[in-house]
């Protein structure tokens, strides 16, 4: 029998053409605090590109979500927008800047929001089964999940090895964030894990203490996920409503798993001691236990510095096997003392190997750091070789992407700009160029209509 390995790929979500700052997120401070600055896609999506290629140079399979279009005509034309689609736009920020800058958000590029991953170790029938994510708490960020199946769909089309469900229903009840807030133990990536959900609240059981700012996870999309996945193991946890009111809008702000060790800050969950007991005694029929690192720094430091919004990543080996941990994170968790002497910690402990700092300042500003960017799928050889081609990262793609980027991308981009019928235009000879390099032709509704 030929065995086979089983590695971790992140896909990356490209940034798109329309980045920019709407301050559209309440309860995620870098968005608000950013709002109405002039961003630049172009640096933006360099960014995020550099990271890709760092994860190549490191070894590891990389692959990456084309960007959602926007400004979305179509939504906009079911709200009763008639004309041309340069009339639309134009006619929307005229009337209803807030709304144009909703169906313009970039905000797909955060491809761990994109789904919930389970993969085939964990699941009832061996396949990788993804959900995409509702997204319903942010009303720009809802827009997103149907473009996401269709894309989820085109790169994990083999149904041997894929199932791709539909989003959980519209309905407040279900909020779901996908990878965000879902985690998985396991002793090496090809075994059977613990999935790990971290919800809000639950939406049929309000509690006296649920935070101000949005709990956007509600425990019962929590337990939907795990049914349809057909999980053998899942665990459920509360996010702790304090660090939701500090500005972790998502638990990946202050939790990072990989493997068997998971990195957190100490106001994570409600309760640690309990916490890893628990998830410790949950890991034991899988036959490890658990390594956790947990952090005291204030928690505005860690909001700040997104230290655990980094990548916890499994490092190839000369030889086949485990080369150890290294994470990716932010510059800011470099500039932020706490932040830096808890990763000098981790490595002086042996925890991780490396630290690597880089610069996605454009995307940070709005609250999405390293982790954010990345949605990761852990498949075996034979899976892996059925991904579509077009979006496997090789250098000659990053190549041909920053080309397409500095080429089509602004450098320089405000609200006012959404509106430009010039604007609409241009995203839409960048996301020609983008489709055409990840040979994924007629993927958005303006590629189909132009027959
Ligand atoms: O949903 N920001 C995103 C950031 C998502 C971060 N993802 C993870 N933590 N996995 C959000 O709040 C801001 C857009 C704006 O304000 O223009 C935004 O949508």
């Amino acid at each position: 029998m030929t065995e086979t390995m089983t590695r971790e790929m992140n896909f990356d979500g490209l940034v798109g053409p329309t980045h920019n700052y709407a301050g559209l997120s309440r309860g995620n401070i870098a968005s608000a605090t950013h709002k109405g600055r002039v961003s630049n896609p172009r640096a933006a999506a360099l960014q995020g590109l550099t990271k890709m290629e760092r994860l190549i140079d490191l070894g590891l399979p990389q692959g990456v979500i084309p960007p959602q279009d926007g400004p979305r005509v179509g939504f906009l034309r079911s709200l009763g927008f008639t004309g041309t689609d340069a009339d639309i736009v134009q006619m929307a920020g005229s009337a209803n800047p807030a709304l144009l800058a909703n169906v313009s958000s970039a905000s797909s590029m955060w491809t761990a929001n994109a789904a919930t991953v389970s993969p085939g170790a964990d699941t009832s029938d061996g396949r990788v089964h993804f959900t995409p994510a509702n997204l319903i708490s942010m009303p720009h960020r809802a827009m997103e999940h149907g473009l996401t199946q269709r894309i989820l769909t085109r790169i994990f089309k083999d149904e041997t090895y894929f199932a791709v469900h539909d989003a959980l229903p519209m309905n407040p009840m279900l909020g779901d964030e996908g990878a965000a807030n879902h985690n998985r133990l396991c002793k090496r990536h090809g075994d059977a894990g613990l999935e790990v959900f971290v919800y809000g609240r639950a939406a049929l059981s309000p509690q006296a203490d649920d935070p101000q700012f949005p709990a956007r996870q509600t425990l019962e999309s929590c337990h939907a996920l795990a049914s349809r996945h057909g999980l053998s193991r899942g665990h459920f946890l509360r996010q702790n409503p304090k660090a939701i009111d500090a500005g972790a809008f998502h638990n990946d702000v202050v939790c990072v798993v990989n493997e068997d060790t998971m990195l957190y800050h100490a106001l994570a969950f409600e309760t640690p001691d309990a916490m890893e007991a628990a998830v410790t005694k949950a890991c034991e029929p899988l036959g490890f236990a658990p390594r956790f690192a947990r952090a005291d720094m204030p928690i505005e430091d860690a909001i700040a510095a997104y230290v655990f919004n980094s990548q916890l990543i499994t490092l190839p080996s000369q030889n086949s096997g485990d080369g150890g941990m290294a994470m990716i994170l932010p510059i800011e968790a470099q500039e932020t003392p706490t932040a830096k002497a808890y990763v000098d910690r981790l490595i002086s402990d042996g925890v991780i190997k490396a630290a690597h700092y880089l610069d996605l300042r454009q995307s940070m500003s709005n609250g999405g750091g390293p982790a954010c960017l990345r949605l990761r799928v852990a498949m075996g050889t034979d899976a892996l070789a059925a991904v579509h081609p077009g979006v496997v990262m090789t250098k000659a793609k990053i190549a041909a992407l920053r080309a397409v980027i500095t080429t089509h991308y602004r450098d320089r981009l405000t609200l006012d700009d959404m509106g430009d019928p010039q604007f609409l235009t241009d995203v839409r000879g960048a996301l020609d160029a983008i489709t055409h390099a990840l040979d994924l032709p007629a993927l958005y509704d303006f590629q189909k209509d132009v027959a």
